[in-house]
């Protein structure tokens, strides 16, 4: 322990921790063991642990300063942390001092653990992405600082009534929260609107952005890296007495609350372009703050701007933060009085994208009023970068006036728009896709005309997952199964060495083992019947994931079981879990029809026992790492040539579940790693589907021609599930824009070689292994080390 600054060394034993909790819960906390409350003694516990992980950090911060290194800066509008406890337990080395030290002061352990709320600050794959990233960022010692914004209210809370998902606000830090550590006096400021006067930009609005950071300790070393969250203030003086006197309480306020607004809300839409001026001011809210940050870092150590893009590498999580590339011009050229030219360069050296899409619709725009509105002189600087873009481009094309229109930072019709992601790649140096299939599409279509001008800048890194979260953390039963059969956890730092559990797929006591495991996640997660296939769909609800294909298979499975209970094989309880974006309609309806076809399976007597549907409400990383351990069956079936990589594909086979899926995103990684015999693989690929999307496709003559799947949408559009869900199958019968109708034979026939392979425990026990054995790759550790050679060239620096 570090006693350079006098402190104290903080004990091991349960006795000093017990002495921790109660100093803590008497000096921080203010209060006694006698009259604490569960609230009391949950804060307590995590002030004691964060504590154990203080010194580290103080630690890794001088090791920093000291080697003035190159700094990786992740900037990403979300980040789903999850749940903080769990993880800093393990990663302080006190999962086992904790719940004995509470015990001995008279607390439930399991009481005072469920008062820890997981902070939602993000969607789904892109925001858990970036808070893999993180942990193995601090794992591998590389020094690293995510920038986010602090939201008061994250994703929203989802509820059912009448099988119809409503949101509630998700109020996580309404209690404080304890993991957080403000650092008000590193506030920054911003300005919104105005003009550009003689003497540059004048902005109309000011706010301050107030940091705190969570801790992000490196598991199995010492380093405890952070993620900076922004929040946004009023800049003083905003309140207004002389109208408070007067009695108008809420315009006195007006001013605070407009500046507060800024961080109020994350913005739960996983698809589309909200539209709304309050998202701009978001990202700009973020982008100016963090740069500030880092440019405010940069100095600490160094004074020449030429060092800059030596010392710093900012990567941007999608298009949300990439009006850093306009600012970091205008902190260059208007404040630092650098020559464009040079600016140009250090900014170009600095910046890399990474695309998680492949949706044309999910590729920000802005509108240019809106943007000019806002941002006055970002939008001159965007008109500027725009100029020497297309400079280059006729010279290097000329005459192809086309190019030049699609190349154009604005897009001109049917109204002007600033188009994002050709900002993000025009000013970076790197930009890569998410799967190697997507960085080849991304090249082959999305950016096309960019690949042929800069073919270099594109690269791959494919996903991956922590390890620590999503099999320690999540399956601590399998994870001592898997370390006593590779004898050492070293996994837990190096994922290929599971590997090494292949050869036991094939020792019978070890698979016995291994499905014991299985059975006791399912009992864990109260799904009764342990001996039924757990067949599990979890994810965002978006129609080209394709959950609309999951329920008509479960609707057929339905028909089978009632003309004929006595021949179904295999007994399945199939769960869906995840959100829709609240205005995103058709993915809403779709909920509701699960909903309605559970009731309705579940009050048919006939289905009892052999088959069930699920659906727990507000799917989020505490309950992902609840049903992940418990997967047989991963179903992962996007039209090919939409999914950008998928994460929770790569969380369930590691996890032991089996794939069933198309040959989009990651499956395809994971498919060549596991082995074709380990993954069942359906449905068209991706040239197949867009060819079929690009001919006189008919959805209604595949209906007409397959009795099954006609059985299936007739009962929907004849109100079989409770009058629900008509214009899902309408949707299906007259447009069936993903194909759900095309791959609907192939995935059913599938599917009924998943329930023959079920028959045989002992071959899928061996499956289920090698799926495990085979997918160390998508460890995220990896994915930090590809983008180290590939991107970021940072090195390592390990605290004294
Ligand atoms: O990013 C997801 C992709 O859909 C997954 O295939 C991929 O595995 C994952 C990580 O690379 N994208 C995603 O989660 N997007 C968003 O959440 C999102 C949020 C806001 C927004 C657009 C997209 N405006």
């Amino acid at each position: 322990m570090d006693l350079r600054n006098g402190l104290r060394p903080l004990g091991s034993t349960p006795a000093e921790f017990e002495q921790d909790l109660l100093s803590n819960l008497y000096y921080r906390r203010g209060t006694t063991v006698e009259s604490a409350s569960a609230q009391d003694a949950y804060e307590t516990l995590a002030l004691t642990v964060r504590d154990r992980l203080a010194a580290r950090r103080a630690r890794t911060a001088a090791a920093h300063y000291e080697s003035n290194p190159r700094w990786v800066y992740y900037l990403s509008a979300e980040y789903l942390l999850g749940p903080q406890l769990e993880q800093n337990l393990l990663y302080s080395g006190t999962t086992d001092l904790a719940p004995a030290a509470l015990k001995a002061l008279g607390f439930s352990p399991e009481e005072v653990a469920a008062l820890d709320v997981e902070p939602g600050l993000g969607n789904g794959g892109l925001g858990r992405l970036a808070a893999c990233l993180l942990d193995a960022l601090a794992t591998l010692d590389i020094p690293a600082v995510g920038y986010g914004i602090r939201y008061d209210l994250g994703i929203f809370k989802q509820e059912f009534q009448n099988g119809e998902q409503v949101e509630r606000p998700d109020d996580w830090a309404f209690q404080g929260d304890p993991w957080e550590f403000p650092a008000p006096d590193d506030w920054q400021t911003v300005g919104f609107y105005g003009f550009i006067g003689p003497e540059g930009w004048v902005p109309g609005e000011v706010v301050h952005g107030e940091p705190s950071h969570l801790l992000v300790p490196g598991y199995g070393t010492e380093t405890v890296n952070i993620v900076r969250l922004w929040r946004a203030r009023a800049a003083q003086a905003s309140f207004d007495l002389r109208r408070f006197s007067a009695g108008q309480y809420a315009e006195a306020v007006q001013d605070a609350v407009r500046a507060e607004n800024i961080s109020k809300v994350l913005y739960p839409d996983d698809s589309t372009d909200m539209g709304r001026e309050l998202r701009l001011k978001q990202q700009y809210f973020l982008v100016s703050c963090s740069l500030r940050d880092i440019v405010r870092r940069f100095r600490f150590r160094n004074s020449d701007w030429a060092d800059f893009p030596a010392k710093t590498v900012i990567q941007l999580n999608d298009t949300h933060p990439t009006l850093a590339i306009p600012e970091l011009m205008r902190l260059l050229v208007d404040e630092e009085r650098l020559e464009w030219e040079q600016a140009w360069s250090l900014v170009r050296s600095t910046f890399a994208y990474t695309c998680h899409t492949l949706l044309p619709e999910a590729l920000e725009t802005w509108p240019v009023e809106m943007l000019g509105r806002l941002l006055p002189r970002h939008l001159e600087i965007i008109y500027k970068i725009n100029a020497e873009l297309l400079d280059e481009v006729r010279s290097r094309f000329p005459g192809d006036v086309s190019r030049v229109r699609r190349m154009s930072l604005i897009q001109e019709e049917p109204e002007r728009r600033v188009r994002m992601a050709n900002l993000a790649v025009t000013g970076t140096f790197a930009v890569n896709g998410v799967a190697e299939l997507h960085s080849q599409l991304l090249t082959s279509t999305t950016f096309t005309d960019f690949a042929e001008l800069w073919p270099d800048r594109f690269t791959n890194v494919t996903n991956g997952v922590s390890p620590r979260r999503f099999v320690r953390l999540a399956n601590p039963g399998l994870s001592t199964l898997i370390t006593s059969g590779l004898g050492s956890d070293a996994w837990l730092r190096d994922l290929s060495l599971l590997s090494g559990l292949a050869p036991l797929a094939d020792d019978a006591t070890f698979r016995s083992q291994w499905r014991a495991e299985k059975r006791r996640a399912k009992a864990a997660l109260g799904l009764g019947d342990p001996g039924a296939m757990l067949d599990v769909m979890i994810k965002r609800f978006h129609e080209y994931k394709r959950q609309q294909l999951k329920l008509l298979h479960v609707i057929t499975l339905y028909h089978r079981l009632r003309s004929n209970p006595g021949a179904f094989g295999v007994p399945r309880t199939v769960l869906f879990g995840g959100k829709a974006a609240p205005a995103y309609y058709a993915a809403k309806s779709i909920i509701r029809l699960i909903n309605a076809v559970s009731a309705t399976i579940a009050a048919d007597p006939v289905s009892s026992g052999l088959l069930r549907v699920v659906f727990p409400a507000n799917y989020n990383v505490t309950l992902a790492e609840k049903i992940i351990p418990a997967a047989d069956l991963s179903e992962q079936i996007s039209m090919a040539g939409k999914e950008a990589s998928g994460t929770g594909n790569m969380k369930l086979a590691l996890n032991g579940a089996i794939t069933i899926g198309t040959l989009d995103g990651a499956n395809v990684e994971i498919r060549d790693r596991v082995g074709a015999d380990n993954f069942f693989l359906f449905g068209l690929d991706t040239p197949a589907a867009a060819a079929l999307r690009a001919s006189d496709y008919r959805p209604r003559s595949v209906y007409d021609a397959d009795d099954e799947l006609r059985a299936a949408l007739d009962a929907i559009l004849g109100g079989a599930f409770g009058g629900v869900g008509q214009d899902v199958a309408q949707s299906l019968l007259d447009r069936d824009e993903y194909l759900t109708l095309a791959d609907y034979r192939s995935y059913v026939d599938k599917q009924d070689e998943v329930s023959a392979a079920w028959q045989d425990q002992e071959q899928w026990t061996r499956m289920s292994i090698l799926n495990t054995a085979n997918s160390g790759f998508f460890s995220a550790d990896r994915t930090v080390a590809d983008y180290l050679s590939r991107i970021w060239h940072a090195t390592p620096v390990r605290p004294a």
